[in-house]
């Protein structure tokens, strides 16, 4: 295990014991939280998820808790998405922008009352943000980040291992959709979630004394089913063309350039937060887009440092902002944010080091 030393400033998830105990050899740093990324053999933990289940702890995802009698007004004004037709219990996927309409977080958010909402954040600071918000509009709602901690349950055996927990109902539930449960007198919210496209579960821990209990449970009910350890999987969602805010956003990137144009409503009322910026980008039409880069050659080439220039014919179009062996294409692949004007098809040139050019190709996203 790496030496870490949790703190008020680099804090332990509730599972935190449990990974430890589990070998966890790498993680990064998300929410000023540990987030577990791998317990010593990456290539497995790619397969278990694409084949079987793998069990992450996602605590780093915090809640930003929003209740009170106004707290549906306030979600609405950090959301350009429409949730007047959010129902209790749904949930959905919202890009958070500031005035300007650049992205600043894109959580799930959770109706789980009229008045109680959860934003289960992305890594940035919104409970800042979501108070600021209130005070300045005047709204009656209280801002805090609750005792609530994601683990996740992903791939397509992931349905079975929650379901042995917590029974049948939870194959019924539709994609963002939750219910509050209990489990050995451990209250949780199961979700349909998760940041894969394998498909599986998000169990929202509701007490952070149980988090080993939890983990405990969820592992021995995987047995059956090979569940594995790991972290949120970047071959994998990479592949799939999930989005990492902060990642693969700057500090101008909206909406539009990284293709969440169907997350977002310009029809929402005046004061919801950077909607008259967005309607602006939105009528003039954005001036980049994100498109997939496929790297020729076959050999494995991780992503070497920030933000990697791209180049049609000696000039800048973007930046590559991640990239990882493919292991199902066996390519190397990655996100091109680049200039509106750069095509399908079109051949480019990544700086990958100085003096290391490599060549490849826009493609359209999803890869798989
Ligand atoms: N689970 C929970 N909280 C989270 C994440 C999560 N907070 C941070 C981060 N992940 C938020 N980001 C995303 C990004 C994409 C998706 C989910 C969370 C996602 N997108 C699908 C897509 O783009 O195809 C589906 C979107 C839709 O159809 O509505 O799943 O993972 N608790």
């Amino acid at each position: 295990m790496f030496n870490v030393f949790p703190t008020a400033r680099l804090r332990p998830s509730p599972f935190f014991h449990a990974i430890k105990a589990e070998g966890c050899t790498s993680a990064s740093i998300y929410n000023r939280m540990i987030l577990p990324a791998s317990f010593g053999d990456p290539e497995k933990e790619y397969w278990d998820l694409i084949e079987r289940c793998v069990m992450w702890d996602v605590g780093a995802e915090r809640q930003v808790q929003l209740e009170g009698p106004d707290a549906s007004t306030l979600a609405q004004i950090l959301s350009p998405r429409d949730l007047s037709n959010q129902k209790i219990g749904q949930g959905k996927y919202v890009p958070l922008v500031n005035h300007q309409g650049t992205v600043i977080n894109d959580p799930i958010v959770l109706k789980l009352r009229e008045d109680l909402w959860w934003f289960s954040i992305a890594d940035s600071d919104i409970w800042f943000w979501a108070r600021a918000i209130a005070a300045e509009r005047g709204l009656d709602v209280e801002i805090s980040e609750p005792d609530v901690s994601p683990l996740a349950v992903q791939g397509p055996l992931a349905e079975n291992v929650v379901a042995s927990v917590f029974g049948d109902w939870v194959r019924d539930l539709k994609y963002f959709w939750f219910n509050e449960a209990e489990i050995e007198g451990i209250p949780v919210a199961v979700q349909r979630s998760g940041w894969s496209k394998q498909g599986g579960f998000e169990i929202y821990l509701r007490d952070g004394s149980r988090g080993t209990d939890l983990w405990n449970i969820v592992k021995e009910a995987g047995q059956p089913y090979g569940i594995g350890n790991g972290g949120p999987t970047s071959p994998e969602r990479v592949e799939s063309g999930l989005i990492s805010v902060g990642s693969d956003t700057d500090s101008r990137t909206s909406p539009f350039d990284i293709g969440l144009d169907r997350f977002v409503n310009t029809d929402v009322h005046d004061g919801v937060i950077g909607i008259q910026a967005l309607r602006l980008i939105e009528a003039q039409g954005a001036e980049r887009r994100v498109v997939g880069i496929v790297l020729d050659g076959d050999e494995p080439d991780p992503f070497g440092f920030h933000w990697e220039p791209i180049s049609i014919d000696g000039v800048k179009v973007g930046s590559l902002t991640n990239s990882v062996f493919s292991p199902r294409l066996k390519k190397n692949i990655g996100y091109g944010l680049v200039n509106a004007d750069v095509q399908l098809g079109d051949r480019v040139v990544v700086t990958r080091a100085p003096g290391k050019d490599v060549e490849g190709s826009a493609v359209a996203m999803p890869f798989i």
